[in-house]
């Protein structure tokens, strides 16, 4: 089993709802369990700034799927949850599902690339990702520390227990 660390966001369609139902699709996959999922955050969103606020969260899970496999299953699950994919590049969304990290693993392929690209400058990422890990430091040598130091807690605004 390797540890992966999921990000979820939604900002259309009830987002709570749609991060649960991911979360229990999430707990339901092969090979696979859902160890712990940090509290739900809302953001300002990041990307064209007329849209709805995103409320995300980040998951750990626990699994023996590959990288390639697992990027399938979660596409599926955002596929389920009504996802349509549009050329606007950070447009509004029912259901993301990034892979944040995967083990110690470093992956540079044309579908996949672990750390996710864009992890450094995403409070909605970090803050809930600190909130599950401790003395995290990432395959290419970076520390959550520093990051959330180089990374304001702004723009985002934890919610209440769910
Ligand atoms: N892909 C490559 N690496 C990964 C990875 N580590 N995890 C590829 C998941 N997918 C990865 O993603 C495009 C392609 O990225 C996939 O087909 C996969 O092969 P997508 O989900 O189809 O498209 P996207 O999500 O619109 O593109 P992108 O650039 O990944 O957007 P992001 O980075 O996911 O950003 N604001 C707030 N506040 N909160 C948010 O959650 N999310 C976005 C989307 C924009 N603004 C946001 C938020
Ligand atoms: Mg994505």
């Amino acid at each position: 089993m390797e540890r992966v660390y999921i990000g979820l966001g939604s900002n259309l369609a009830k987002p709570i709802e749609q991060l649960r139902a991911a979360l229990a699709a999430l707990d339901a996959l092969p090979h696979s369990r859902l160890v712990t999922v940090s509290s739900f955050y809302a953001s300002d969103p990041l990307g064209p700034a007329d849209q709805p606020r995103y409320v995300n969260a980040v998951a750990a899970l626990d699994t023996s799927l590959a990288p390639l496999p697992l990027l399938d299953a979660l596409q599926a699950i955002e596929q389920d949850q009504g996802r349509q994919r549009k050329a606007e590049r950070w447009g509004p969304r029912t259901l993301d599902l990034d892979i944040l990290l995967f083990g110690q693993r470093l992956i540079d392929e044309p579908r996949l690339q672990v750390p996710h690209y864009h992890l450094h400058a995403r409070p909605f990422v970090l803050y809930p990702l600190a909130e599950i890990t401790t003395d995290l430091q990432l395959a290419d040598g970076r520390s959550l520390s520093a990051l959330l130091e180089a990374c304001p807690f702004r723009g985002i605004e934890r919610l209440p227990e769910q």
